[in-house]
């Protein structure tokens, strides 16, 4: 090998640089051969990695089992480089292919590209974390990455500090593990960008983030995107200096293979050995096919640098290295693209036809059923029908699960349902239809939650026990009380948030716990709640049991975009592959003000299915709902009832035991006249509108929902309904929100409609926020005199006899 200034370092042989060559190669050629795919109509979209394969084939060599990444949808080759990823799954993906024995980490929910590695085994236990190395599961949105990003490197820093921890062997070694991250150059104008950036300083995490800059975000370029045309450069005040610790800046360029081997070996193990953040910017990176399969980069790129990124492409310039350096012959070089792009062809074809064969096998079987029948129908143009239908479906070259069941469904439709015949066409196809929606359910309306034997749902109940001497205590002393236990008994529980750690929060309820369990265990951090939600999706991701705090619900709404986007949709977008039971505490419906009252809890079920919603009307019950969260292994949102940590409860004795089953309300009066459906504030509205109602000799049955995801499970509000025969749907949301939630699941879904004797009644907040003073919210929110009125109207109205 002929020495030049770009020498390789250790550990480079002619070997392994020209199996990273062919590498580079066939991930190319998946590249082209992706496109293409989608242009003919084979596929649906194609986003791809070429352009960027060098960088990360150097990054990769740094990569250790344990490790995690959290990227986006240029990293092909980088999933390639650590045997995570091949050309096989890149068809699989790219068609949707939804078959699990192909594990592509996506099961066909996602865009091709968008990667993963399961962290739990089919049993819901957890896999061993530290023998395989780990990624999260991608999400399109741009920088959405960068959150969840912290949380895996914030993991390493818990493992290492606390000694505790180090019990977790299948979790963490010590936490010496690096979270990769990978993002776009315009990306980095997101605002999550720059709040991971800065935490990560603050926290002093192995956070180690690549730039893949190649001036352009589809089509806008750098000078839109980044002050001074430079990510490095604008980065440079977060740079850690004498005594000052901060980031480390790293710049490379796309297409030099030495260099960036050189740079990724330096600086990972500066962000491996010391918890140092790190940022690689690397430059000089090319697009060659453009953004995506959505349009051609010819409309936005000049000559000249369509010219550049010719010239600059990284596996030309690879390859000019390998043979400036005497390390291989142009044949040899020639032979292993020639192989590389033999073997994307390949797989191609074997990975359309593992796409297609169960398709048509499930078509011939339809066919099979529909020519086979004996009963031909009387009516002629009906027959006609089925059998035009099923010549249509047959002419199909390249047929979708979708074409098989309108064609199904359109001849069922076309033939009588009065036939004899014991092999009649309509019973045959009612048959291969349930059969085949059963399959497809499987395929794509499964693992919104935890399906297996983790599952919260399965969590055994406790009740809370109370003995003759337990006091009455404030409210907040019980979720104190109650989060003691857990610390005590939970080494992997976590807690975090604004005001959290040193005066255990703005409501007490952790007060004086930093000093028992110290600082590494409850922690205040910064004000940004994007990245507190990142930080604990990320260490729920690896093992931990984190319970991320946000200090008022109305500021839920920063973080909402990764509840929504990323956490809801982990296990869902990842075929059931991955959980991240992170729970997230926080406190709402009212108290006073327009930013201190919010209680937009359709906002937030209809923007976080896949997320549990607990809604409990005081702290005994949200304490409950803590224990029982952290047995089992889902996702959820605790909303403690803002109003309530001053108001005496009784202190139960089995604190830290007891436990509340999600899904399961509770009857707080039993009544005959009329049911109230409600949770959290509104709660204590209704107890005292139903005594009034009473003076009044109105019988009124108080259900507490409880959780408004998931939803009465039992049908118990069915059951009232029966009863009463009246429904008042009530809570402080706005007009047509979560009452409306609620009145569907129990008029449509229950089928509680059957059992109305007057018309059913929503009673919420008014449109606007709450205003300011007590007059305020008296006005803005319903009341006891509220809830009286509509009641004692709804009555009269039903039985004036009586009223
Ligand atoms: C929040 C959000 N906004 C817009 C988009 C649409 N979009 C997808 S990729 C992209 C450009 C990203 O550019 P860059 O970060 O430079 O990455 P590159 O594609 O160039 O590798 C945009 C605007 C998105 N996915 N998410
Ligand atoms: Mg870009």
């Amino acid at each position: 090998m002929k020495q030049n200034q770009n020498q390789p370092v250790q550990n480079l042989n002619k070997e392994s640089i020209l199996a990273d060559f062919r590498l580079a190669n066939l991930s190319r050629n998946l590249s082209i051969i992706g496109r293409r795919e989608v242009l003919t109509g084979k596929a649906k979209f194609g986003i791809f990695g070429d352009g960027k394969e060098i960088i990360q084939i150097a990054m990769a060599k740094q990569f250790k089992n344990g490790d995690w990444r959290s990227g986006y949808y240029r990293d092909q080759t980088w999933m390639m480089a650590m045997g995570l990823y091949d050309s096989l799954e890149f068809f699989h993906q790219l068609y949707g292919n939804t078959d699990n024995q192909f594990d592509t980490g996506s099961g066909g929910r996602v865009f091709n590209n968008h990667f993963s590695v399961p962290n739990i085994n089919h049993d819901g236990s957890w896999r061993d974390l530290t023998k395989q190395k780990n990624s999260s599961a991608d999400i399109s949105p741009t920088a959405g990455q960068m959150p969840r990003l912290l949380g895996l490197a914030y993991a390493s820093k818990l493992f290492r500090l606390n000694k505790e921890l180090h019990q977790f062997t299948t979790l963490s070694l010590k936490g010496n593990e690096v979270a990769f991250g990978s993002i776009g150059d315009a990306s980095t104008s997101e605002g999550y960008f720059w709040e991971t950036i800065n935490a990560a300083g603050v926290l002093q995490v192995p956070m180690a983030v690549s730039v893949y800059d190649d001036g352009y975000g589809i089509s806008v370029p750098k000078k839109y995107q980044t002050t001074k045309g430079s990510i490095s450069e604008i980065l440079k005040g977060f740079e850690t200096e004498k005594d000052k610790p901060g980031i480390r800046l790293f710049k490379g360029k796309g297409w030099d293979y030495p260099g960036l081997i050189k740079l990724y070996e330096e600086g990972i193990s500066v962000c491996r050995e010391q918890h140092t953040p790190c940022v690689f910017h690397i430059e000089e990176v090319t697009q060659p096919q453009g953004h995506s399969t959505s349009g051609s980069h010819e409309r936005y790129k000049s000559e000249e640098r369509l010219k550049w990124e010719d010239e600059f492409d990284p596996i030309k310039k690879m390859r000019e290295w390998i043979l400036s350096s005497d390390i291989a012959t142009a044949d040899e070089l020639d032979k292993l693209a020639n192989e590389a792009e033999e073997e994307a062809r390949e797989s191609r074809r074997i990975g359309w036809e593992s796409f297609q064969d169960p398709i048509k096998i499930e078509r011939d079987a339809l066919v099979k059923i529909i020519n086979d029948r004996s009963c031909r129908c009387t009516e002629k143009a009906k027959e006609d029908s089925v059998d035009s239908y099923t010549e249509d479906l047959k002419k199909v070259a390249a047929p979708i699960r979708k074409d098989n069941f309108v064609t199904a469904r359109k001849i069922l439709r076309n033939i009588c349902g009065s036939c004899l015949k014991s092999d009649n066409l309509n019973q045959e196809l009612q048959g291969w239809l349930k059969r085949n929606y059963e399959d497809a359910r499987r395929s794509y309306d499964s693992f919104l939650y935890n399906e297996t034997p983790t599952s919260v749902l399965n969590v055994t109940p406790v009740p809370p026990v109370y003995s003759p001497e337990s006091p009455e205590v404030p409210g907040r002393q019980i979720l104190r009380d109650n989060y003691e236990k857990l610390f005590s008994k939970y080494p992997l529980l976590v807690t975090f948030g604004e005001d959290t750690g040193a005066i255990g929060g703005v409501n007490q309820t952790l007060e004086g716990l930093q000093k028992i369990f110290g600082e590494l265990r409850i922690t205040d951090t910064g004000i940004r709640e994007a990245t507190i939600l990142g930080q604990g999706l990320g260490l729920a991701l690896r093992g931990m049991r984190p319970i991320a705090e946000i200090q008022y619900l109305d500021y839920l709404m920063y973080a909402l975009q990764v509840l929504s986007d990323d956490l809801a949709t982990t296990h869902y977008r990842t075929a059931g592959r991955m959980i991240a039971p992170v729970i997230i505490s926080t406190r709402g419906h009212r108290l006073e003000g327009i930013w201190h009252s919010g209680s937009p809890m359709a906002m937030l079920i209809n923007s976080v299915r896949g997320i549990y919603v607990c809604t409990p009307r005081d702290m005994t019950r949200a304490a409950g709902f803590y224990n029982t969260l952290l047995e089992g292994k889902d996702p959820a949102i605790v909303i403690e009832p803002l109003n309530g940590y001053r108001l005496k409860e009784k202190l139960p004795v089995n604190l830290g035991e007891y436990r509340l089953q999600l899904g399961i309300p509770e009857i707080l009066n039993s009544g005959t006249d009329l049911t109230i459906i409600t949770y959290g504030s509104t709660v204590k509205i209704a107890v005292e509108a139903v005594k009034q109602l009473a003076a009044h000799g109105i019988s009124v049955e108080l259900i507490d929902v409880q959780t408004l995801v998931p939803f009465d499970r039992n049908k118990m509000i069915l059951e009232s309904l029966k009863k009463t025969n009246r429904i008042l749907f009530l809570d402080e949301d706005l007009p047509g929100g979560t009452t409306a939630y609620m009145m569907q699941e129990v008029l449509e879904k229950q089928g509680g409609w059957h059992y109305l004797d007057s018309p059913p009644k929503t009673l919420t907040a008014k449109e606007h926020r709450p205003a300011y003073t007590t007059d305020g919210d008296y006005f803005s929110k319903p009341s006891a005199e509220d809830v009286f009125d509509i009641i004692y109207g709804m009555m009269k109205e039903a039985v004036p006899q009586r009223f």
